[in-house]
């Protein structure tokens, strides 16, 4: 991608994260209908509409030959990563976004030919914006984040982990495997935004994030902004991220990668 094009789209998808941001701040408080899509506990609001309406209505005046991908529907139908992708997710964190009124994020990954250009997660509520442009680093607001560790060892590592992978009955992993892999950690924690969990593995708040089902708008901008501070992005197996299906992901700094998928990650099927 042409490198003045790329500073112009980074800047209009800033622009808008942070207006869509203010958006949603300021209308915290008021009341909103919560509906429900696959279960019970899968929620979405108004407001998680609106946003990614907000965002297709922007691109498309913007720039009419970009595609969007976004959770809730109002983008493109998108069979390949050909051209400009847009990948958006309006509030990645629905549940803590309708229960606590904080620790949700937007998420905005912008592909050309499938190859990951900008990222941006807007943690909305505490105000602070972590961006990427491939190969010029990451951001935590104007802040520049530095390189990741590579010499911390898995035993002193803090890992973001579902306790779901824990359950013996869960499809996705073998239990015992995940069960071994919390007795050797540090410690484990589960914020409930994926977005998030990228966005402090990258600023080394966290040593990874593992997980077993993420949809592409969950880390198209955080597969970005980690692998510009040096961490590793693949699925939980170590294969390549398929960015238009559902997927398990580890995200971690660069000397526990390997071993963490090796070792005790024994994917069910
Ligand atoms: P959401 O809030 O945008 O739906 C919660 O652990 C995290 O998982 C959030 O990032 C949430 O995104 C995401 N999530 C919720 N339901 C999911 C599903 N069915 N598949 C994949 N990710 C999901
Ligand atoms: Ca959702
Ligand atoms: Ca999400
Ligand atoms: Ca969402």
């Amino acid at each position: 991608m042409d490198q003045q094009k790329k500073n112009e789209i980074f800047e209009n998808a800033k622009a808008w994260v942070l207006e869509a941001g203010e958006r949603i701040k300021n209308n915290i408080d008021s009341p909103r209908s919560i509906e429900t899509k696959s279960n019970p506990n899968d929620l979405v609001t108004e407001m998680d509409q609106e946003t990614e309406q907000f965002f297709a209505k922007k691109i498309n005046d913007t720039y009419p030959d970009h595609y969007l991908l976004g959770e809730e529907g109002f983008g493109d139908e998108i069979e390949d990563l050909g051209g400009t992708v847009w990948i958006v997710d309006p509030i990645d964190g629905t549940m803590n976004f309708v229960h606590q009124k904080r620790n949700f994020a937007i998420s905005v990954g912008v592909y050309f030919d499938g190859v990951g250009e900008i990222g941006l997660i807007y943690n909305v509520m505490d105000g602070v914006l972590y961006s990427a442009k491939r190969g010029e680093g990451a951001y935590r607001n104007e802040e520049k984040l530095p390189q990741l560790s590579e010499e911390r060892p898995l035993n002193q590592s803090i890992l973001a982990l579902n306790t779901s992978w824990l359950i013996p009955e869960n499809p996705h992993v073998d239990h015992k495997g995940m069960e071994d892999l919390v007795k050797k950690l540090r410690s484990t924690r589960s914020y409930g935004s994926a977005a998030l969990e990228f966005a402090f593995v990258a600023e080394g708040l966290l040593d990874g994030y593992l997980t077993m089902t993420l949809m592409p708008w969950d880390y198209a901008a955080g597969s970005i902004i980690v692998r510009e501070v040096g961490g590793i992005v693949t699925r939980a197996d170590r294969e390549d991220l398929d960015l238009l299906n559902k997927t398990t992901v580890l995200a971690s700094r660069s000397n526990i990668h390997e071993e963490i998928s090796k070792d005790y990650v024994r994917l069910k099927k």
